[in-house]
């Protein structure tokens, strides 16, 4: 029986910017899920792309100096060449540009449209850039937007919007009734919980900027003033259609069996608001939308700011594909958050990949060559220890149920099971001591064959070159997962042997890794404590400003002597400041205060009307002052970059996003109510 083609995508990444190892690991995972079902014999589609339409874009072509199309032509050219370095098996890569796009775009909007699902009013609401999209006041957190930590813009214009509160009930029955529409299983009772509430309509078009497709004028109305182009993603969600040529018999051939994997932070996208634009397009809806978890670096979230973003393209060129697609889909449960780290990289590398499959291909064929001139010996009796090692290899049948049911870090870690014990097959039979018995050492050497030929199976989709190099040093084509089955009768030659992997040294996170995704070269604009240089001092001399009432000159031992003019004499008297350690920012840039030079600024926190200093009593002078995971800069900095960045206290101490500002001593105290902003 013919089996059911495969559909399966990936979000399209925002070309903003060169990707980050967070776009490699979905990439990653997709093709591990479509190799799988390649390797079931199923007619496989595989879609990736970009999504390089929108307000973000346009911003960032503007701040490159280029032309929205010239910049995107760029960026997206970034992408493709990771889905090559990555040995992606994609069939086709999307960009939200192309003609074809374009086309359906507008196609499904009338369609939308004639099914009266659109109308014209005016949109009053908050916009964050960074999701491009529209939030609520209960979506931020302390006035931001979580993903960005960026305030959102009030926006207030007319607008299209779509009747997505129509489609309220049948979604909600669609997710009830079809239980793998959404997965894992959290999220989707993440998305029915957020169900219970009313739907709003949704916004589908903008008004004040135009990188974009402009909404067709059988939608338009008079009732408009101005140029309306189709929201980003309404536009963006439509290329799982047309990346497979909707309506044509391609489409009709994999549209049936579509499952998108996206990251958790795009799920309402893909669970909600697609659906609802599906059902008024009278499409029918995809199988799957898996929403995978987050990578951070190093236990931290990625940022352009702290300067940790990886570049995939770096990690490649640095140690391989395979050992990157390796650790990522081994070392982060699926579904959940997981992390990135270049140690972990190399200790797998070094132990799983080298040292147990490097190394078991090589005992193998290195004796097949020295003993039987390269040619496969001819299997003779199997004892227990042969039949034991059979039992080892993998049901196909469970491995294909957890590839269903989306647990793919499982499948990796039950194939390299499997490895392990081939390779202690190989230690406890010791082919190398049989050389006195060629029977014996023929059958152990074609045991050892046969499994690398099913390993060279089973490690397709995990680590696709070094499989295919397997296959073909043990002179056998790469075979299907019914191949994968022990084989009396498997013939050939060797061909020229290859290391597989290279054992790595092991270092630290090298620098060389963190490229920023450098496109624009702006300067952080995101809230960060990442810009200070903040440090202890002990105030040795305590004077009144010459030129003004308010201000103090305080004399620090700060490892170094420092001067700096505060403002705090109306809250403190000299001898309630002589002597304490404060905490002042030592990267601002000295500045003139009245005639007076000031080489820094002490920290204090203010919250109505009453005025602390921030204080570390038991630090030494000169100390760093830190939160974890975040490196100070050395870069000079100016005031304005300071009041960028929020620091409030908590329980008397001072905090930067949850985390508290410490020295090495411990944490920085401050005499104040919760919730006072550092100034
Ligand atoms: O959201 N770890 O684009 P995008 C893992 N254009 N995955 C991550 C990640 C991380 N640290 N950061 C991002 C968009 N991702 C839209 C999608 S689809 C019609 C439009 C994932 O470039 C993210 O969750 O911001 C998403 O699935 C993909 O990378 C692209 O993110």
């Amino acid at each position: 029986m013919p089996k059911t083609p495969f559909y399966i995508t990936t979000a399209i990444d925002y070309p903003n910017a060169k990707p980050h190892i967070g776009h490699a690991y979905e990439k990653i995972v997709a093709d591990m899920i479509a190799r799988w079902h390649t390797l079931q014999g199923e007619d496989v589609f595989f879609l990736t792309g970009t999504d390089e339409h929108g307000q973000k874009i346009e911003k960032a072509a503007k701040e490159a100096g280029k032309t929205p199309k010239h910049f995107v032509d760029d960026m997206s050219a970034h992408f493709q060449k990771l889905c090559t370095a990555l040995t992606l098996s994609n069939n086709a890569f999307i960009r939200t540009t192309d003609k074809k796009h374009v086309k359906t775009a507008i196609e499904i909007l009338k369609k939308v449209n004639s099914k009266d699902n659109v109308y014209f009013g005016t949109y009053e609401g908050l916009y964050c850039t960074g999701c491009e999209s529209f939030k609520t006041e209960k979506e931020l957190k302390n006035g931001l937007c979580p993903d960005h930590l960026k305030a959102p813009e009030h926006v207030k214009e007319e607008s299209y919007f779509f009747k997505l509160s129509k489609f309220h009930q049948q979604i909600k029955q669609h997710i009830e009734q079809h239980p793998e529409f959404i997965r894992p299983e959290s999220k989707r009772n993440e998305i029915l919980q957020r169900l219970q509430e009313p739907l709003q309509d949704l916004s589908i078009s903008r008004a004040n900027f135009t990188w974009g497709i402009p909404v067709p004028k059988e939608i338009t109305t008079t009732a408009s003033t101005k140029k309306h182009i189709i929201y980003v993603w309404f536009d963006a969600l439509l290329n799982y259609i047309s990346g497979i040529a909707y309506p044509t018999k391609k489409f009709q051939k994999y549209w049936n069996n579509a499952h998108h994997l996206i990251g958790k932070d795009i799920a309402w996208f893909h669970t909600v608001i697609w659906p609802a634009i599906l059902l008024a397009a009278e499409v029918p809806l995809p199988k799957t939308v898996y929403c995978h978890g987050f990578l951070t670096v190093d236990g931290q979230k990625m940022s352009k700011t702290l300067g940790n973003v990886v570049d995939p393209m770096a990690v490649i060129e640095k140690y391989g594909t395979d050992p990157l697609r390796y650790t990522l889909l081994r070392d982060v449960p699926a579904g959940q958050d997981g992390d990135f780290s270049e140690k972990t990289l190399i200790a797998r590398n070094n132990s799983e990949l080298a040292d147990a499959l490097g190394n078991l291909l090589q005992r193998t064929t290195v004796l097949i060559q020295k003993n039987f001139h390269g040619n496969i010996p001819v299997c003779g009796t199997l004892t227990e220890k042969e039949k034991s090692l059979e039992k080892s290899i993998p049901d196909l049948q469970e491995l294909n149920t957890l590839m269903e049911k989306y647990q793919w870090h499982h499948v990796v870690e039950k194939v390299w099971n499997y490895i392990n014990a081939c390779n202690k097959y190989c230690n406890d039979t010791e082919p190398w001591k049989q050389t006195n018995d060629p029977e014996r050492l023929a059958t152990i050497l074609y045991t050892l064959v046969e499994h690398l030929r099913m390993i060279s199976i089973l490690t397709w989709p995990v680590t696709p070159a070094s499989a295919e190099k397997i296959a073909c040093q043990i002179g056998q084509p790469l075979g299907k997962l019914k191949d994968a089955k022990f084989a009396k009768k498997t013939k050939g030659t060797l061909a020229q042997a290859q290391i597989l992997f290279k054992k790595i040294e092991q270092k630290t996170v090298s620098p060389s890794l963190l490229a920023i995704a450098k496109t624009t070269g702006q300067q952080p604009t995101v809230n960060s404590f990442a810009m200070l240089n903040l440090k202890v001092a002990r105030i040795e001399k305590v004077e009144n400003h010459p030129n003004a009432d308010k201000l103090y000159v305080l004399t620090l031992d700060a490892g170094e002597r420092k001067q700096i003019v505060a403002g705090v004499k109306q809250f403190y008297k000299p001898e309630e400041l002589l002597s304490k350690q404060i905490v002042f920012i030592s990267n601002l840039k000295p500045a003139q205060l009245r005639g007076v030079e000031s080489q820094g600024m002490m920290l204090a926190a203010e919250k109505e009307g009453v005025v602390r200093v921030l204080e570390a009593p038991n630090a030494k002078p000169g100390e760093q002052v830190f939160v974890e995971g975040i490196t100070p800069a050395a870069q000079q900095i100016t005031i304005e970059d300071f009041q960028k960045v929020t620091i409030t206290t908590k329980d008397k101490k001072a905090a930067y996003n949850g985390k508290p500002l410490q020295t090495k001593t411990g944490t920085i105290y401050v005499d104040i109510a919760d919730g006072a902003k550092i100034k």
